[in-house]
């Protein structure tokens, strides 16, 4: 097996943590390139479920996990998460995690920001995950981030200090919300310092090293195509790249690492937070999909709101992430409709599109144009084999393949491991 990439082909929460968990278990290491503990991955493994949102899903199973630079930490949210996953009985030491020392830092303020920001946006609000992920992304870009190297020189870190307070206090002040404590802030970041120390080092070098024995490689995405801050339905977004090329930037390894790009693509569509959703379905139609695919977000416990598939988005996906062939998940949650629709376009006010248009605009206006496929009464739950499926469910996926351009290269049919079709 070569290196495989693995992303979110729609807004996120396709089953990517199913997914990747089966592949770990063919992988040497595990990396996270971008986004924080915004991501929720769920793996069922046995009897046991494990929620992650900042590690990599490689370390449940041993495997050798990589934090990369271009993923934003919370140093408590990661602690929190190491003596959660410690209490199931998951082994974490510095032998099996490594965290980049570029890592920007998500601090206290940021989250505040993050909330404020959010709580006073009303009909812009963005439905962010709360955590802090923007304004830690915002603070990299304008270059005044602590990032996790800075943790061993917390006594030496005054420019940065001066540049976030700068920033931020101006902010703060606006929301009338006090100035950063800078004593407290210090204080806070040494007691943490020691926990997350002993795990942080150059990580390209681990990855540079790896990739010399030809160990193989598993890049683990978080959130999804659509959520992407350049090709997403801006402005609702996520403050990352999300595509598959940021898999390079955000390891520190190259281009010709990223592999295979398999697109993590749900039977149907979901999406957490506002933003347009052409397909949305806010209909008994709509509820159905929600109540059978269990659709709560895994950090946050939001509902996610649901539609048809959306093989227009989907083939945008592929384009731009690169996409080499798709996982098809939670194919069993259609099971039992009369008939089921897919989105091949749109018709924003006369004109038609085979893709979603940039503007939000033309996007708010998007009225999705639908084919009907007849759906199916057997049951695809738990089938290992596509001799296992009811024949109008395989047409159902390969009507997908066809629109989306991309060969669909398994078939998950419920949240075990071994329920997963291979299709050769
Ligand atoms: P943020 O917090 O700045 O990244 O939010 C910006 C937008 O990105 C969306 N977003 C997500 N969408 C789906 N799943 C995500 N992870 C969790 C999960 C979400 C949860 O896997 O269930 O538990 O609610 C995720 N993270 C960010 C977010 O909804 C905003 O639209
Ligand atoms: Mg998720």
């Amino acid at each position: 097996m070569s290196n495989v990439t693995v992303i979110g082909a729609q807004w996120g929460d396709e089953g990517k943590g199913k997914i990747v968990d089966w592949l770990s278990a063919r992988a040497d290491v595990v990396v996270r390139f971008q986004g924080g503990h915004n991501a929720g991955h769920t793996l069922v493994i046995g009897s046991s479920v494990y929620k992650l949102s900042l590690l990599p899903s490689g370390i449940v199973r041993g495997t050798l996990s990589v934090i990369g630079n271009g993923v934003v930490l919370d140093p408590w949210a990661l602690i929190a998460e190491m003596d959660k996953l410690r209490g199931q009985g998951v082994d974490i030491t510095p032998d099996n995690l490594r965290i980049s020392e570029t890592c920007p830092l998500i601090l206290p303020f940021h989250r505040d920001l993050d909330g404020l920001r959010e709580d006073a946006s009303g009909k812009g609000k963005i439905g962010t995950t709360r955590r802090g992920i923007g304004p830690a992304y915002e603070d990299k870009v304008g270059r005044r981030a602590l990032r996790v190297a800075d943790l061993a020189n917390l006594d030496r870190a005054e420019l940065q200090l001066d540049r976030i307070e700068a920033h931020h206090n101006a902010l703060r002040a606006g929301f009338g919300e006090p100035p950063i404590d800078r004593a407290r802030l210090i204080a806070d970041l040494q007691e943490i310092a020691p926990k997350v120390l002993p795990f942080a080092g150059p990580v390209w070098r681990d990855l540079a090293e790896a990739r010399a024995e030809g160990r193989r490689i598993l890049f683990e995405g978080a959130q999804g195509t659509l959520l992407d801050i350049d090709h997403g339905t801006y402005p609702f977004v996520t403050s990352s790249n999300t595509v598959a090329g940021t898999a390079a930037s955000g390891s520190g390894l190259g281009p010709n690492s990223v592999g295979y790009v398999l697109g993590i693509v749900k039977a149907y569509t979901t999406r957490v937070g506002s933003g347009p959703f052409p397909s949305e379905l806010e209909d008994e139609t709509g509820r159905r999909l929600g109540e059978r695919g269990h659709e709560f977000g895994t950090v946050t416990g939001r509902q996610r709101r649901c539609g048809w598939f959306d093989a227009a988005l989907v083939r945008q996906s592929v384009a731009v992430s690169g996409v080499t062939g798709v996982a098809l998940t939670k194919l069993d949650v259609l099971d039992g409709f009369d008939t089921l629709k897919i989105c091949t376009g749109y018709d924003v006010r006369g004109t038609h599109y085979d893709y979603l248009p940039a503007s939000p605009q033309d996007q708010e206006d998007a009225v999705p144009v639908y084919e009907e496929i007849e759906g199916w009464s057997g049951s695809t739950a738990g089938a290992r084999s596509w001799a296992q499926l009811p024949a109008q469910a395989i047409k159902y996926v390969r009507r997908i393949e066809e629109l989306i351009g991309v060969p669909v290269a398994c078939v998950s049919t419920s949240p075990e491991r071994e329920d997963t079709i291979l299709v050769t």
